[in-house]
């Protein structure tokens, strides 16, 4: 960049991606993660003379096969050849080929074996899955190259989601891992610091470097044993071998505002990110902790996203702001926004 615009990368295959209606238990309804969360932050973006909006190329297979498995791959390129309208919405969950002697190998060329690479139901496939997920991660790549090449904050305006993709599965409305993706390309030469603020737990990305002493992986969230992903985000969970001490989670209850998180972020996570002196910030920001989200169950008002952005760009590191999830539409791109210039301010 030539000018101190923030560069902020987005794919048009985000404005086209439509997951079809999630199955909560007892009802279909229509999914959260909406087209139209791209456009509120385009509009946004659009609207502020401080932000570059810079269309991103599409992230390469073989780029994401640097974080996931080939098999992952393959079903979504299965899905992608399938006819309009058609879908894939597992319903059969085998945990693994081997989940019980006598199981023939799940396949991932079978739209109907997608169960074995998923884990939730709130995830479903299509033909634009595909590209839309490529797209999306693009412009976590994109973000990423920028402050590898001097930008001090950049942002991704990563439309679907990526922080609950783990190596070999999908699920959480999460089919590439963006966040992982871009800290992975930094990683190489610097030792990277993610925080995740969704009110979700990062399961995909803690799970990415669970054993990785260069990455530090921090999340606060809604706590596990009330909130999806249910299975991980407990604080027990600090990472194994090499790794162990460099996973940290904080968990509160529903209900937690603006006072509350910003202290948990000053007393729990800064001092926490500070002691492992990172060369560069990767921010996997959710929007779910708005008190108005319909999913989420913080009460976070857009002016504490604000101050969130500035005690994070405090720690005056480099920062990749990577979208993750946030489904008050409305609201969605001025808290984002919010965000981004408190970022500036404080760094
Ligand atoms: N009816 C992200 O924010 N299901 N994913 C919750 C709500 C899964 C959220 C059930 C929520 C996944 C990126
Ligand atoms: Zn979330």
């Amino acid at each position: 960049m030539t000018d101190d615009r923030l560069p902020a990368y987005f794919h048009p295959a985000e404005r086209d991606f439509r997951p079809a209606p999630e199955w909560t238990g007892t009802e279909l309804v229509p999914h959260p993660e909406r087209v139209e969360r791209a456009a509120s932050i385009h509009h946004a973006l659009e609207a502020c003379d401080r932000v570059a909006l810079i269309e991103a190329e599409p992230a390469s297979e073989a780029d994401v096969l640097r974080i996931h498995d080939a098999d992952l791959l393959t079903v979504y390129r299965t899905a992608s050849a399938l006819a309009a309208g058609q879908g894939v919405h597992p319903t059969c969950f085998p945990r693994g080929a081997a989940a019980a002697p006598g199981h023939s190998r799940a396949d991932p060329s079978k739209p109907l074996h997608a169960g074995n690479w998923c884990f939730d139901t709130g995830t479903p496939l299509d033909r634009t899955t595909l590209s839309a997920a490529l797209g999306s991660a693009g412009c976590a790549l994109a973000a990423a190259a920028a402050v590898r090449e001097g930008e001090p904050l950049a942002y991704a305006l990563c439309r679907p989601p990526g922080h609950h993709a783990t190596r070999g599965s999908y699920g959480g409305y999460c089919y590439v891992n963006n966040a992982a993706l871009a800290a992975r390309m930094l990683r190489p030469r610097r030792r990277v610091a993610v925080l995740d603020i969704d009110v979700h737990h990062g399961n995909g990305t803690q799970s990415l470097f669970w054993r990785d002493p260069r990455v530090l992986f921090v999340s606060i969230h809604e706590h596990p044993d009330r909130c999806f992903p249910y299975f991980a985000g407990h604080p027990s969970e600090v990472g194994e071998g090499r790794g162990r001490g460099t996973t940290l989670n904080v968990t509160e209850e529903a209900g937690c505002d603006g006072a509350r998180y910003v202290q948990l972020l000053e007393s729990q996570v800064i001092p926490v990110l500070r002691a492992f002196r990172p060369d560069v910030l990767v921010l996997s920001a959710g929007f779910d902790t708005y008190a108005l989200d319909p999913i989420g169950r913080f009460a976070l008002q857009t002016h504490d996203y604000l101050d969130v952005g500035r005690r994070i760009g405090r720690l005056g590191l480099p920062t990749v702001v990577v979208q993750e999830g946030g489904y008050h539409v409305e609201h969605l791109g001025r808290n984002a926004l919010a965000l981004l210039d408190g970022l500036r301010v404080g760094a």
